[in-house]
C-alpha cells in the first residue's frame, strides 16, 4: 500500500546504499533542478557508498542553466538520451504526470518526491514525500535538508531559494512556511539577492527575441469583445513569448500571425481568468474556427491554441475574428487596429 512517509521516515529510507536514479520533469526548472541536486548531495551525506545519478529528460531549461553556471555548481546531469547506466531506485523528482518523464514514462517501483495538486503519478508511487500545500518541491526538500546536520555549500542553498522562488512566482503564492523555510535558508548561508538576481536578469534574452518582442509590441492591434480586451499582432517568431508578456501586461486573448511561404500560422493564447469564466477551452475553439472557417487546420485547449490556412489575407482573418467572438459576447468592437495587417499582407 502507498504510505505518507514523514520526513524521518524518508530519511532512513535513504540512508540504504543504492544506485539511485533522480528523474526531473522534461526540461527541468529550476525548482525541479534544484530538488534534485540538493536530494544527490543529502543521499550521498546520508550514506557515502550509495551512487546518486541526476537525470533531466530533455535537459535543463535556460534559466537552470544560467543559475547552475553562475553558481559553480558542478555539471554532472544527465540528459535521457546521455545517461547509459542503470539505478535500482528511481525518484522522480517535482513531476506530475508520466509524460513528463521523457524515456522514462514507463518506470514502476518509484519513489516520487513532489508538490503538484493535480498529480498522476502518485497512484503508482511505492514511497512518497508528497505534499501539495508546498509551493515548491524546493521546499520539501528544503524541510528534509533543514531536518539533519548539513553543512551544505551557500551555491547549493542559493540553488533552493532560487527553486522556491521561481515556482512560488517571486513569493506571490509563499505562505509562512515558504518564509520560514527561506529564513531558515539564509541562515545558512543561502543569498537571497544572488538568486532573485539569476532568476530575473533581462540580459539572458537573446537578441532576435528581444527585437521580435518589440516589433510584436509596435504592431499591436487592439479589439474588445463584451469586456474583453483582446490582441493581435504580426511576429514570425517567439509567439507563444510575445503572447504571454500581452496577456502578463492586460490582455485577456492574445493572437500572433505569423507570414509563412504559403500561409499565415495563428498562434492564440487566452488567460486563465477568462477561461474559467467563460468555461470553454476558449484557445482551442479559435484556433479550430479559424481553421474550419478557412480551410487550414488547427486546434488546441483552454489556454492555448494554433492554426495554419492557406491563400488567406489578414482582412479576411479579422473578420472571421469578429464573427468568432461575436458568437462569444455579441460585439466585436476596434479600439487600435495598430499595423499588424499590413506588416503580415
Ligand atoms: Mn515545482
Amino acid at each position: 500500500m502507498i504510505q505518507d512517509l514523514s520526513i524521518n521516515e524518508f530519511l532512513n529510507f535513504l540512508k540504504n546504499p543504492r544506485k539511485y536514479c533522480l528523474i526531473t520533469h522534461r526540461n527541468a526548472d529550476i525548482d525541479a533542478l534544484a530538488s534534485a541536486l540538493v536530494l544527490r548531495e543529502i543521499i550521498v551525506k546520508l550514506n557515502k557508498l550509495s551512487e546518486v545519478y541526476v537525470i533531466t529528460p530533455e535537459g535543463v531549461d535556460a534559466v537552470s542553466k544560467n543559475f547552475i553556471v553562475n553558481l559553480g555548481i558542478p555539471h554532472n546531469i544527465y540528459d535521457d538520451t546521455s545517461f547509459d547506466g542503470s539505478c535500482d531506485t528511481f525518484i522522480v523528482v517535482d513531476s506530475a504526470s508520466r509524460e513528463q518523464l521523457g524515456r522514462y514514462s514507463y518506470i514502476s517501483g518509484y519513489v516520487l518526491v513532489d508538490h503538484h495538486v493535480v498529480n498522476s503519478l502518485i497512484d503508482d508511487a511505492l514511497i512518497k514525500l508528497y505534499d501539495p500545500s508546498r509551493k515548491a518541491t524546493s521546499e520539501i526538500v528544503s524541510l528534509l535538508l533543514l531536518s539533519i546536520d548539513s553543512d551544505l555549500s551557500s551555491e547549493y542553498l542559493t540553488l533552493l531559494i532560487g527553486g522556491i522562488l521561481y515556482d512560488s512566482r517571486l513569493l506571490q503564492l509563499a505562505d509562512g512556511t515558504t518564509f520560514k523555510i527561506l529564513s531558515d535558508l539564509i541562515g545558512l548561508g543561502g543569498s537571497y539577492d544572488k538568486a532573485r538576481s539569476l532568476l530575473i536578469r533581462k540580459s539572458q534574452i537573446d537578441y532576435s527575441e528581444r527585437i521580435a518582442r518589440l516589433k510584436g509590441m509596435s504592431r499591436l492591434g487592439i479589439y474588445k469583445s463584451g469586456k474583453y480586451l483582446i490582441t493581435i499582432t504580426c511576429v514570425g517568431a517567439y509567439e507563444g513569448n510575445i503572447l504571454k508578456i500581452l496577456i502578463d501586461n492586460g490582455a485577456d486573448i492574445g493572437v500572433a500571425v505569423a507570414c509563412r511561404d504559403d500561409g499565415l500560422r495563428i498562434t492564440v493564447r487566452v488567460s486563465e481568468d477568462v477561461v474559467k469564466e467563460l468555461g470553454k477551452p476558449l484557445g482551442g475553439l479559435l484556433a479550430s474556427y479559424v481553421a474550419s472557417n478557412l480551410g487550414g487546420s488547427g486546434g488546441g485547449h483552454s489556454l492555448a491554441g494554433g492554426s495554419y490556412v492557406k491563400g488567406v489575407t489578414p482582412k479576411e482573418l479579422l473578420s472571421i475574428f469578429k464573427e468568432f467572438f461575436s458568437s462569444i459576447t455579441g460585439d466585436f468592437k476596434i479600439i487600435d487596429n495598430g499595423r499588424w495587417v499590413e506588416e503580415c499582407s
